[in-house]
């Protein structure tokens, strides 16, 4: 499992919590991925169109033989899985999955652009993000200045054994 990526998780729809958990799961039992991390998952504000419900959001972090490209296939495919409908542009979705980070590359495609654009911020998407990767060195930037945290919760606090939290039963 050669390289490393962050994800971003996010739900607004239905039992959000349980999304979650199994977008966590489809992760955690690929075999081409090891879930090595999990944040707390935090309540948060929409941003961006704002008339929808309060989003749960996480981060994880993989380790993975999978390329940048093929990682994009498992999240769509896992968005896919969990009924996740494109109708409204920054809508309601049932589960997100964006790769944030994936080693210190810099990626650009018609599909994919890595790191995620402005995610720096994002208070939803870096508040989970620093809490798993505050002590990484490969970040290709300081996470020292995180945006004003304003809307972002914590909702579920991960434990030591955070991963088994999230994944069990
Ligand atoms: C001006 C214009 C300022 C647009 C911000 C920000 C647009 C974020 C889209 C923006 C702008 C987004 C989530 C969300 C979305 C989520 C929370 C997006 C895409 N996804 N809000 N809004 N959590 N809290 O996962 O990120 S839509
Ligand atoms: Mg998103
Ligand atoms: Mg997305």
């Amino acid at each position: 499992m050669e390289n490393s990526a962050y994800i971003s998780l996010g739900s607004n729809m239905g039992d959000r919590f349980c999304y979650l958990k199994m977008a966590v799961q489809s992760l955690k039992y690929n075999p081409k991925i090891k879930l090595v991390n999990c944040s707390s998952i935090y309540e948060t504000d929409p941003v961006g169109y704002e008339d929808q419900d309060l989003f749960l959001n996480m981060a994880v972090e993989v380790k993975t033989v999978l390329t940048a490209q093929e990682l994009l296939e498992v999240c769509l495919a896992v968005e896919l899985e969990l009924g996740r409908k494109r109708e409204i542009k920054w809508g309601p979705r049932t589960i997100d999955l964006d790769i944030l980070l994936y080693n210190q590359e810099n990626i650009e495609t018609e599909t994919l652009i890595i790191p995620h654009p402005r995610m720096q911020e994002r208070a939803f998407v870096m508040v989970p993000l620093f809490e798993i990767a505050e002590n990484a060195s490969t970040l290709p930037f300081s996470l020292e200045k995180i945006p004003e945290s304003e809307g972002v919760r914590i909702w579920k606090r991960k434990n030591g054994e955070d991963v088994f939290e999230l994944t069990e039963s």
